[in-house]
């Protein structure tokens, strides 16, 4: 089931925005669950705002309307019209009582949005998905965030076949009905929007903890799943529980209802869903054990796990007036997921990780045709923001605004917001209030941040006067035009920095004009709040060398003309993991412009230097230097391209680890990899997952030098690997390499892995990833393969994300091969699923700027595609976006 609309897309734009004329303040819903059939029976009890004169107008997308009455009265035809995916009613007046019956069909229901079926029509479970409008697919109702109702929810099947009944809220009775049927109720409390509604139906199992909140609160948590997922929970359980004693002691947020459950599906659009007390989880994100799941993977479940529990303040008691603040919930809790994985692991290994997320994800997408402001102005389908710059770019906005509160000035302001709008549908401008009213701030010029879109670049410069002994450094900035946004404003900038001497030590700072009370101290924020301005440091003996921008103060692109010496300097001895890494990010990229131009190897020398001597000294944490010792990857070298050639980028790339590889040499990497040996059982602690990464990135570094031993060394580690996280990391060195090993071992995997979808996922992952003159052909065997279905998304993108984003070699193929496939793929993707349609085709973000060969072949697939007939809203945004000049 996927409804299209035939008429030209509509625009909704954030200035048109207006309160609600009805709202419901009561929701009482009951279904009659059935996998072909469900019948949903709902009464709503109507409020109107009086100084409104608008008729009763409810959203209502493919439901079979069954009957209809307003306050006890069959509605005769006349007085309702549905059409356009809008009910509009006659008679209606304050305190009115709508009553709608509606038939909807689950198993029909490919989009996955709204009421659908998980798994076989035997086996599988229903449930639903509403964010951001999905509940209009289940039953009438003004399905906009702003409309916050009661809801009460009966529950009625089959018993056999429906054993678990479940709906957000707390549990309010259940029992026995004719016919082997039986219902279950759930109250829920806490106003919500609709958005938040769940119900899940069918054979699950469950795992229990009880849990008491500071306050003496009693809760029961759940965790359902399948029957043959069941044994994985455990670790999610866990994570559950640490979160929700994380929010109590950081923000002192406590749970609010006695029971807390939480879903497995494997049949999911996204991550997961924080709805009202019955969170629904993509299976990838919730299960978890040695044999199946890498240590990534384990952190994104925790990380998961803690976001959506977040949510339950940050989105569900305080959620969003209208979907153009989604990055108010979004963005807020990215931010408060990504310290709570800092404080559950390490802090700078997190940082590093989020930053190199923002510049694979975020910056190419504020690069390209679809780049957006963290709060848009404008959509088609709100489906399509769920974007990186909503969540990551978004959680950076909070990051610099906490940053400039401090700790304790933030975590009153969260106080205040939270307090102030408990139980509201708010927006970006009152969270800023909030946190500027607690602090005595005028916050607002951050405001800016989120109604301008594209990164902007800051351009900093020194100069060392020895006679004055001062330091100026001069700050600019500058964001290039994006789409709609011709000309931009002057943002705040938060720069964080420190000076060090020649010798590796910091200087104390005395900053021209600040008091003395604040003056001396090794580091310094400074907020760069127009085009340019030059801050000048005191007492300063010698020509320093500036750190900028640490911890990744502002999401930035910082241009600075370092000698490749100073940067050099900066990652042997600052002594700030982040910054460390940063400045070897930042010697790697020169490095590759080195390689591109040809014309000189300095930073490629002071490059592997460096790394070669903290490979040798074993100063560094192992987990760190494995993360030194990858340049950025290939999308974000692609981003410092004028004109881009994934071939090259690849190559040029696979030369400066080559180089590196020599430097560091065959015989100490030989040995490295020998001495991380693999215990027999499989630890999770911080040192042993740092040791498996130190080992996957020594085997990649030594397979580039003699690819013959280093597949030996990678069959022998698949073979022998105790976890997932060793087995991959050995299979995707010999995929890589094209080694004669692979095939063998891929049969080995998938025979061993046929029942376990997460793990047959990597399966068809590690393929996309082969070489690029035989991964083409490689996805077209594989979509013929009988695992593979356009229907499951995480099969979708285990192959067609994995190759098509993974793999830009690989899918930028020059005769424009790459291009047709995914064309094709999407036209066919769309009839069944809109939104991860959608979410595949902003692969092609970026094409505008790739060589004329296959820039015009991508233009030509693009337009094929925008040229189809009866696209979904969804794909149509996206696809015309692409092709906005
Ligand atoms: N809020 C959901 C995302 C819903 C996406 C709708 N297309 C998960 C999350 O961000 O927590
Ligand atoms: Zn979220």
């Amino acid at each position: 089931m996927n409804t299209r609309n035939d008429a030209a897309p509509v625009l909704i734009r954030l200035s048109d925005y207006r309160a609600p004329a009805w709202r419901v303040s009561q929701v009482n819903l009951s279904f009659d669950l059935g996998i072909d059939d469900t019948v949903v029976s709902s009464r709503l009890h109507l409020q109107r705002d009086a100084t409104l004169q608008e008729p009763l107008r409810l959203d209502g997308e493919g439901l079979e309307l069954l009957s209809i009455a307003l306050d006890g009265q069959a509605l005769p035809e006349g007085q309702w019209r549905y059409e356009n995916g809008v009910l509009e009613v006659e008679g209606a007046r304050d305190g009115s009582l709508l009553e709608t019956r509606v038939r909807v069909r689950p198993a029909a229901n490919t989009a996955l949005e709204g009421l659908y079926l998980s798994g076989t029509r035997e086996g599988g479970f229903l449930l639903t998905q509403c964010e951001a409008e999905g509940f209009r697919h289940i039953t009438f109702f003004p399905d906009r965030p702003d409309v916050l109702a009661s809801y009460t929810v009966t529950l009625r099947a089959d018993r056999a076949r429906f054993p678990v009944l479940l709906a957000g809220g707390n549990p309010d009775g259940h029992g026995e009905l004719e016919d082997g049927r039986h219902w279950a109720r759930f109250v829920d409390p806490h106003p919500k929007p609709s958005y938040l509604f769940a119900l899940v139906a069918g054979r699950l199992q469950q795992i229990a903890r009880d849990y008491v909140t500071a306050r003496g609160r009693a809760v029961k948590l759940v965790i359902w799943a399948e029957p043959d997922a069941i044994g994985r929970c455990d670790y999610a359980m866990d994570a559950l529980e640490r979160s929700m004693r994380w929010d109590e002691q950081s923000y002192g947020r406590e749970y609010d209802l006695d029971v807390f459950h939480v879903v497995a599906t494997h049949d999911f659009n996204m991550g997961a869903m924080e709805n009202k007390g019955l969170n629904i989880f993509n299976a990838k994100y919730l299960l978890a054990d040695p044999d199946s799941s890498t240590d990534d993977e384990y952190r994104a479940v925790e990380a998961v796990v803690a976001h959506e529990y977040f949510h339950n303040w940050s989105g569900n008691r305080v959620t969003c007036r209208d979907w153009f603040q989604l990055s108010l919930k979004e963005g807020l809790t990215v931010f408060r997921e990504q310290q709570f994985s800092a404080d559950m692991n390490s802090a700078p290994l997190k940082r590093i990780e989020d930053v190199a997320l923002l510049r694979r994800a975020q910056f190419p997408e504020d690069a390209g045709p679809l780049a957006h402001p963290v709060r848009p102005a404008q959509y088609s389908e709100i489906n399509n923001f769920y974007t990186a710059t909503v969540y990551e770019k978004g959680s950076e906005l909070v990051r610099m605004v906490a940053g400039s509160l401090g700790r304790d000035g933030f975590r009153r302001g969260m106080d205040l917001y939270f307090s102030r709008h408990d139980g509201h549908a708010a927006t970006l401008e009152d969270f800023l209030r909030a946190l500027g009213d607690a602090n005595g701030v005028d916050l607002m010029p951050y405001l800016a941040w989120y109604a301008q879109a594209g990164t902007p670049r800051l351009h900093a410069r020194g100069h060392y006067d020895a006679t004055q002994r001062t330091y100026a450094l001069t700050l600019s900035q500058h964001t290039p035009p994006t789409p709609n946004q011709p000309h931009k404003q002057a943002l705040p900038i938060p720069v964080k920095l420190a000076l060090f001497r020649r010798d590796g030590r910091m200087i104390p700072l005395h900053l021209a004009g600040e008091p003395a009370a604040t003056s001396g101290g090794v580091e310094r924020v400074v907020v760069l709040d127009r085009a340019e301005q030059t801050f000048v440091f005191q007492q300063v003996d010698a020509a320093p060398v500036p750190s900028l921008l640490r911890g990744f103060s502002a999401p930035v692109i910082l241009e600075c003309d370092y000698a490749p010496a100073d940067l050099a300097l900066l990652l042997r001895h600052d002594a700030d993991g982040f910054n460390r890494w940063e400045a070897g990010q930042q010697l790697a990229a020169r490095a590759f412009d080195n390689l591109r131009d040809g014309n000189d190897t300095a930073a490629l020398d002071a490059w592997c230097e460096a790394l070669s001597a903290l490979f040798a000294e074993g100063s560094v944490d192992a987990a760190l230097l494995a993360d030194l010792l990858t340049p950025p990857g290939e999308i974000e070298l692609a981003e410092r391209e004028r004109v881009v050639n994934p071939s090259h980028v690849h190559a040029l790339r696979q030369q400066l680890q080559e180089s590196l590889a020599l430097r560091i040499g065959r015989e100490a990497l030989h040995a490295r990899h020998q001495a991380l040996a693999t215990p027999a059982v499989v630890a999770l602690d911080a040192a042993s997952q740092a040791q498996r990464r130190l080992k996957r990135r020594v085997l990649e570094l030594f397979a580039l030098l003699d690819p013959w031993a280093a597949h030996a060394l990678g069959t022998q580690q698949y073979d022998s690997a105790p976890s997932m996280t060793d087995r991959l990391a050995a299979l995707v060195v010999l995929a890589r390499g094209n080694a004669p090993q692979t095939r063998a071992a891929l049969l080995h995997f998938r025979e061993r892995y046929a029942d376990n979808p997460l793990a047959m996922d990597k399966w068809f992952s590690i393929q996309a990833q082969l070489p690029a003159e035989v991964v083409v052909e490689r996805v077209r065997e594989l979509e013929a393969d009988a695992a593979f279905t356009l229907k499951n998304p995480n099969r979708v993108n285990a192959l067609f994300g994995a190759w098509a984003r993974n793999n830009p070699d690989g899918f930028h193929r020059p005769d424009g091969s790459g291009y047709r496939l995914l064309a094709e793929r999407l036209v066919q993707l769309d009839a069944l699923n809109p939104q991860v349609a959608a979410r595949l085709a902003t692969a092609f973000n970026g094409w505008q700027r790739l060589e004329p060969t296959r820039r015009a072949a991508a233009r030509t697939a693009i337009g094929t595609l925008a040229a189809q007939p009866g696209l979904s809203r969804n794909l149509t945004e996206i696809v015309q976006g692409m092709l906005h000049d």
